[in-house]
């Protein structure tokens, strides 16, 4: 059985999807960031760095795995059910590379940009443009991807599930400041499409239930 720190933010939805992709048994503990909760002794005792997600696998290498860094987990989880990470190469180190473009550019730049917009105490121009223009060529970068192969790395992968959700939730806003030029990037709408199609997504991205 695997325990699953987690809260309704793209990190926690990466983690959710793919466990629910998997089908391994898992229990939700909810860390409620509005409530500070990651900042608590008991989660930090699971992740010192104070962020979810964080899983401890009780089934894991002989003894309970605990382990932080959702790209680290997403790899523990395909490594762990031989699913979602290719094991011959090119594939597999193609999914690697695109896993890492998500972990250091994908959520990064998209989350600077949310907060500079709705949490930073003062608008500070510079800050807002350069994430929002960042964040926009990462889209680019990803629909020049996805005009060769139907998911970022080829088939379906951990690529794929690290970086759904943080496109997923910078939408809206990114077809607002695109206007017409979003035309230009139709190949991450019909990828976000067909993910979202996807069962296991459906059930990942209600993880955790809050009332
Ligand atoms: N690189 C980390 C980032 C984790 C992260 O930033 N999590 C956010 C939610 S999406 C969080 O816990 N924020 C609470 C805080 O910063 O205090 C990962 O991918 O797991």
């Amino acid at each position: 059985m695997i325990d699953l720190y987690t809260w309704a933010t793209p990190n926690g939805y990466k983690i959710s999807i793919m466990l629910e992709e998997v089908g391994l048994p898992y229990g939700v503990k909810p860390v409620n960031l509005e409530g500070q909760e990651q900042l608590t002794p008991e989660f930090t005792a699971v992740n010192p760095n104070q962020k979810i997600p964080a899983i401890v696998d009780h089934d894991g290498l002989g003894a309970p795995l605990t382990l932080f860094e959702s790209g680290a987990i997403l790899f523990y989880l395909a490594e762990k059910t031989g699913r979602l990470l290719p094991t011959t190469e090119p594939a597999r180190s193609r999914t690697m590379q695109w896993l890492m473009f998500q972990m250091g550019n994908v959520g990064p730049m998209i989350g600077q940009a949310g907060h500079f917009i709705n949490d930073a105490p003062e608008k500070i121009d510079y800050a807002i443009t350069r994430y929002v223009d960042e964040s926009l060529r990462i889209v680019r970068v990803l629909n020049t991807a996805l005009a060769d192969s139907e998911y970022v790395a080829g088939d379906y992968s951990i690529a794929d599930v690290a970086s759904y959700p943080w496109i997923h939730a910078a939408w809206e806003p990114f077809k607002a400041m695109m206007g017409e030029k979003v035309a230009e990037v139709a190949n991450v709408q019909r990828w976000l499409d067909a993910i979202a199609a996807r069962p296991a997504v459906v059930k990942g991205m209600a993880v955790p239930k809050i009332d």
